[in-house]
This record gives C-alpha cells, sequence and structure tokens, in this order.
C-alpha cells in the first residue's frame, strides 16, 4: 500500500501538503478549516507585532498562469497568533502546525517578536519569515546575507525553540553558496524555498493598466509562473544545506506532478498558495489523490524512496 506519510522534524504527517502563509489562513475560522481539511499540516498568516490592516485594494490577483500580490503583511498582531497557537497546541498536541512571524519595521521588530515567542508557553514550529517582498520602502532581509547572518546570530542567543526560515528565490550560483553558508552555521530546523518572485509587473491588455494598485502595480508573483525558478531554489539549497535541515517546497503546486517533481529536488514538505486561493480547501483532497496515483504508477511505497532523488544527464 503506498502512503504519502511525510516524516519532518520528528513528526510524521499523514501527507505533505500545507497552505503556504498568506493563504486560508488569517484567523481562527480559516486555520480551523485547514486544520479540518485533508492538508498534512497548516502555517499562520505572516505576524507582526502589532496587527496590520496592509496595502490598499486591488492587492491581490489572479492571473491565467498564477497570481500577483502587494498585500503589505495584513494581520491580527503576532498577540492573536500566538494566543490561538497555544490553544490549539494543547487541544491536539498530535497535530503540530507551524507559526509564521515576520516583521514591518525590520530588524529590531524581528529579534523582538521571537523574544515573544520565546517567552510564551508555544513550543512549536515557527516558519521565521525573511521574505516579504511587499514593505514599501524595505528590503527583504534574505537578501542582505550580512544582516540575515547577524539577525539569525542574535535570534539564536535567546531562542531555543525550533525554527526555519522562508526564504525568497534567489537566481545565481553565487548567491545559493551565499545563503547557504549564512543558513549552514545555525541550528534551524527547516527552510522554505521560495516566497514569491519579488515585484513583478503584470499588465492588462484591455485596460493598459497594471492590475493591483500599491507600488505602482508592482508585487509578488506565484502559481505556474514560478515553479522552474522555485524547483532550482529547493534543489540547490538541498545541495548546500547540512542534512540536518529540512526543505519545504513551494511554488508552482497545482498538480500532483508539480508536488512529485518539488519531492524530487528534495522537498519534505510542500506548501501550496496561489492554487488554493484559486480552487479552495478541495485543492487538497485533489493534490493527495494525483500524488498518490503517481507513486502507484511508478511503484513507489514511500516518498523516502525517490525523494532528493532527482537524476541529471551527466
Ligand atoms: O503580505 C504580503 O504582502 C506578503 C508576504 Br508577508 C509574503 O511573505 N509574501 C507575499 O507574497 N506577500
Amino acid at each position: 500500500m503506498a502512503s504519502l506519510q511525510a516524516t519532518f522534524y520528528g513528526h510524521t504527517y499523514e501527507n505533505p501538503f500545507m497552505n503556504a502563509s498568506g493563504v486560508h489562513c488569517m484567523d481562527t475560522a480559516e486555520l480551523d478549516g485547514l486544520a479540518t481539511s485533508a492538508a498534512g499540516s497548516f502555517v499562520t498568516k505572516s505576524a507582526t507585532a502589532e496587527g496590520r490592516d496592509g496595502n490598499p485594494e486591488p492587492r491581490y490577483v489572479n492571473l491565467e498562469l498564477g497570481s500577483i500580490n502587494s498585500m503589505g503583511l495584513p494581520n491580527l498582531g503576532l498577540a492573536y497568533y500566538l494566543e490561538d497557537a497555544i490553544q490549539r497546541q494543547t487541544a491536539h498536541p498530535d497535530q503540530p502546525f507551524f507559526l509564521s512571524v515576520a516583521s514591518y519595521k525590520g530588524f529590531d521588530e524581528y529579534v523582538a517578536n521571537m523574544k515573544a515567542i520565546q517567552d510564551s508557553a508555544y513550543t512549536g514550529l515557527v516558519e521565521l519569515n525573511l521574505s516579504c517582498p511587499n514593505v514599501p520602502g524595505k528590503p527583504q532581509m534574505a537578501y542582505d546575507f550580512e544582516d540575515t547572518e547577524k539577525l539569525l546570530t542574535e535570534i539564536f542567543r535567546f531562542y531555543t525553540k525550533p525554527f526555519g526560515v522562508k526564504l525568497p528565490p534567489y537566481f545565481d550560483f553565487m548567491h545559493f553558496d551565499k545563503i547557504a553558508a549564512v543558513l549552514n552555521q545555525f541550528d534551524l530546523k527547516f527552510v522554505n524555498c521560495i516566497n514569491s518572485v519579488g515585484n513583478g509587473l503584470y499588465i492588462d491588455d484591455e485596460t493598459d493598466t497594471v492590475v493591483i494598485k500599491p507600488k505602482g502595480g508592482f508585487g509578488g508573483i506565484g502559481g505556474e509562473y514560478v515553479k522552474p525558478t522555485a524547483l532550482a531554489n529547493v534543489r540547490a539549497l538541498r545541495q548546500r544545506l547540512n542534512p540536518t535541515i529540512d526543505i519545504i517546497g513551494t511554488g508552482g503546486i497545482l498538480t500532483g506532478r508539480d508536488a512529485y517533481e518539488h519531492l524530487l529536488c528534495g522537498a519534505s514538505m510542500l506548501q501550496v498558495g496561489t492554487q488554493l486561493y484559486k480552487e479552495g480547501l478541495g485543492v487538497f483532497d485533489r493534490l493527495n489523490s494525483e500524488l498518490l496515483d503517481i507513486l502507484v504508477a511508478k511503484g513507489y511505497n514511500t516518498i523516502a524512496e525517490f525523494k532528493g532523488k532527482l537524476a541529471t544527464l551527466d
């Protein structure tokens, strides 16, 4: 009997699928929907210290081949997600999930947010978002290798609970080498590749205008457009990171085949953003059945039999 079970940081999930942070995870009701769906786990909306309304609308648009967004970190504030997480962890200790945390103001807020989590009763996994592309006037933390190293050094001075980082896409082998060298210095539990491809521009062919309001129309691109970039980042970081650091693959997962390709590149868990937004929670039933069909057709019983085993032509 083929199984989609996915082992990640000591827990075996029924399957590797999750939402990507930002989609269907703004409040307790949406998180409950994920928790009772066919997803193996889930992650909360990236939280900032204070709640935020985010950027002006329209700020998310579905495109034929994906999506563009400049949400601007709308969220209910870290205290809300932390309280929800503690309740969930207490009620369902056997169903671990991920708490996503970000920063609107930069370095000091990242540190303060991690201190707040350290000082709380929440002991589960945290996804530290170093790659929000949509804060006007603020670069993405993970594109500054020195600041990323400084930030992780500072956090590891006091933080003792398990966490990983959400990365933006990189596009050059030198950058894969540099970010891996930074991350390998730390006891990170996972790396999530990739956040949306930052600052794309989509033009409506009837109105000749941009389609989202913030930042003159520039926004993060997700969906089919980004799968090759996502696969490259999963693969390149799997080849460079310590084996103790797991990889979450995110970007362009629409079908079981896309999921299978992320796993071949070395991902252990899989996040779905744009396609979840387009299709709703039913996407997880479909992806599970499509991925299971692929395992059966190829004669695999477990994901471990092919994970990371992408063949090359040399
Ligand atoms: O809220 C957003 O604008 C947002 C975030 Br924090 C992120 O990490 N990635 C993204 O595409 N949008």
